[in-house]
């Protein structure tokens, strides 16, 4: 999937500019399988990457400060410039990114660029997070640069922090940069400490987008952060991740909507590890029971839900499957579904056929590897 993406992209930039990139790279989408909105919180999270991502190419332009841009994605090509702001644009990502990862060749020769993805924007699946990673992996490699894929996590999450505008935590740009198709990523969002682990054996994780596309750059999510805010200082903590289960009480007494929000973190941060101790025991059912418990947290304490969303988890496990849930930033988007193999291919069918645009996004599966992270 990488190679066709990074091939179709670079025979864009051909056809557009009438010569071969001088880089090209890709980086995932993800689907995240526990601990949604702790990663803002000081939390940690349980994201695979998918097959499913994003290319660019890249290659010097002829108007320095200039970033002419085309995505197969999108029918006009944009003409950017290195001092401009975020315009709420699609090629905002790749600009934010190309400015903080190739300043002075943007500001010396200008830049082009193609970009080629099979993530559809508004799926949950960390679209914005594939074409930032992919857009600091072709500048370096245009550049020569060889940046740690943690740096290059972190780069890529103050772009959308400091250039775009949304306040989020480093989950997507982690799972791109770091995480592999197949396995588990187990990350702690304030050590930034990580781990791969592997799936459950004879099971699959199903990715069903609703249809109804989801865009957090509308002001959900910035809210969702700023009620954590306010339920820390109101409970004396810096991050609510510093609280556990024990702090229940002082969290009921918080006034709404923060106590049902801070409840929400606290125990999907708690299920994170829960789910790790299934994962490493082969607990499939066990694994289940927390993705319920995760989606109940979320539509009914966090309020990141939507009608549909919760129509496709209620018939995910009518039809049978061990566990299921909203996944990533919420207000539409995708659902994960834990199914058993022998069920997954029947499951898919009747769960598409529930809601009018609901479709199979990828099918996540062991990819048995070696288990360290660079
Ligand atoms: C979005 C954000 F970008 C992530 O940082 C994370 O907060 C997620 O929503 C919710 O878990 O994808």
């Amino acid at each position: 999937m990488s190679a066709a993406l990074e091939r179709r992209a670079a025979e864009a930039f051909e056809r557009r500019f009438g010569t071969p990139p001088a880089a090209v790279a890709f980086a995932p989408g993800r689907v995240n399988l526990m601990g949604e909105h702790t990663d803002y919180n000081g939390g940690c999270v349980l994201p695979v990457a998918l097959e499913l991502g994003t290319a660019v190419a890249l290659g010097r332009g002829d108007a320095p400060g200039r970033l002419d841009i085309a995505s197969d994605g999108f029918a006009d090509a944009r003409r950017r410039h290195i001092a401009e702001t975020a315009s709420g644009d699609w090629s905002d990502y790749a600009l934010g990114s190309l400015v903080v990862a190739a300043r002075q060749t943007l500001e010396r020769d200008g830049l082009r660029a193609t970009v080629a993805s099979d993530l559809p924007v508004g799926a949950g699946l960390s679209s914005s997070a594939a074409i930032e990673v992919a857009a600091i992996r072709a500048a370096d490699a245009l550049q020569g640069v060889a940046r740690d894929p943690v740096a290059r996590a972190t780069l890529a999450r103050s772009v959308e922090n400091d250039f775009v505008g949304l306040p989020c935590g480093v989950m997507d740009q982690f799972a791109s940069s770091v995480g592999r198709p197949g396995t588990a990523l187990f990350l702690d969002t304030v050590s930034l400490s990580h781990r791969m682990l592997p799936l459950l054996p004879g099971y699959s994780f199903l990715v069903i987008h609703s249809g109804v596309g989801h865009k957090l750059t509308d002001d959900g999510y910035a809210r969702r952060v700023e009620e954590c805010r306010a339920a820390c200082a109101s409970l004396g903590v810096g991050q609510l991740c510093d609280l556990d289960e024990r702090a229940m009480d002082r969290i009921a007494a918080l006034p709404a909507p923060l106590s049902a929000r801070a409840r929400h973190v606290v125990t999907e941060n708690a299920r994170v590890a829960h789910a790790i101790a299934a994962l490493e025991t082969g607990d499939a059912d066990a694994f289940g029971a927390l993705m319920v418990a995760s989606h109940a947290s979320q539509r009914d304490d966090y309020a990141v839900s939507v009608p549909e969303v919760d129509a496709l988890v209620a018939a995910a496990l009518q039809a049978g499957a061990t566990g299921a849930r909203l996944t990533g930033g919420g207000f539409g988007g995708s659902v994960v579904v834990l199914a058993r193999d022998d069920l997954a291919g029947a499951m898919t069918a009747n769960l598409i056929h529930s809601l009018p645009d609901a479709r199979l996004m990828a099918t996540v599966r062991p990819i048995p590897q070696v288990l360290n992270t660079r």
